[in-house]
């Protein structure tokens, strides 16, 4: 995050930077750590960002999967993403964000049933990126999130973490 040199500074990063600081010294890493996501996506990612969120079994995984016209996702009749997931195109590739703030980069290749699982985890992961390839249009990040009205508290927590940064969310119910 940019150092102010003045308090006097106007534009909008220096704002931020000053909002950024002022969490920090008050110990509040969360929003903190929210505005940083903000800062990134406005001046370097620069993605339209569009979230599926909602009720849990209403059909967001499946979704994004025929978008994606793929089976990447899990999906079941119970609440079952456990985690944010950042979909967005490129040369394939996985990596998630453990709640401890590790980064992993999960091999090439890695199995489908295995990728489901860590995708189900609420207790150890909390963000998974996921880049791929084929026709997914460039510039667009597509969020996957778990249920807002499952009893798991972080499956809320999850979803909250993204919300802000979307340009548009969609409900499903
Ligand atoms: N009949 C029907 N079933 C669907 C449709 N879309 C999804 N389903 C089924 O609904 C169930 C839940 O779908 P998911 O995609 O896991 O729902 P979700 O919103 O991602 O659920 P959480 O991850 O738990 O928040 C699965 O058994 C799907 O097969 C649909 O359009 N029609
Ligand atoms: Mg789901």
């Amino acid at each position: 995050m940019t150092q102010l040199k003045s308090k006097k500074a106007t534009d909008w990063t220096a704002k931020m930077a000053l909002l950024y600081q002022s969490f920090k010294q008050h110990g509040d890493d969360q929003n903190a750590d929210k505005l940083r996501a903000w800062y990134k996506k406005l001046t370097i990612d620069k993605n339209v960002m569009l979230a599926f969120c909602g009720h849990f079994s209403a059909g967001k995984s499946s979704l994004l999967n025929k978008i994606m016209r793929s089976q990447l996702l899990p999906s079941s009749p119970i609440p079952t993403s456990g985690n944010l997931v950042r979909i967005k195109g490129g040369a394939p590739s996985m990596q998630l964000e453990t709640r401890a703030g590790e980064t992993v980069v999960l091999p090439e290749h890695y199995p489908m049933e295995k990728l489901h699982d860590l995708l189900k985890d609420s207790d150890y992961i909390r963000r998974i990126d996921l880049q791929v390839g084929g026709s997914f249009p460039q510039g667009v990040e597509l969020f996957d999130t778990p249920g807002v009205d499952s009893t798991d508290e972080r499956h809320h927590q999850s979803t909250n973490e993204a919300l802000h940064l979307a340009d548009a969310r969609f409900f499903f119910m």
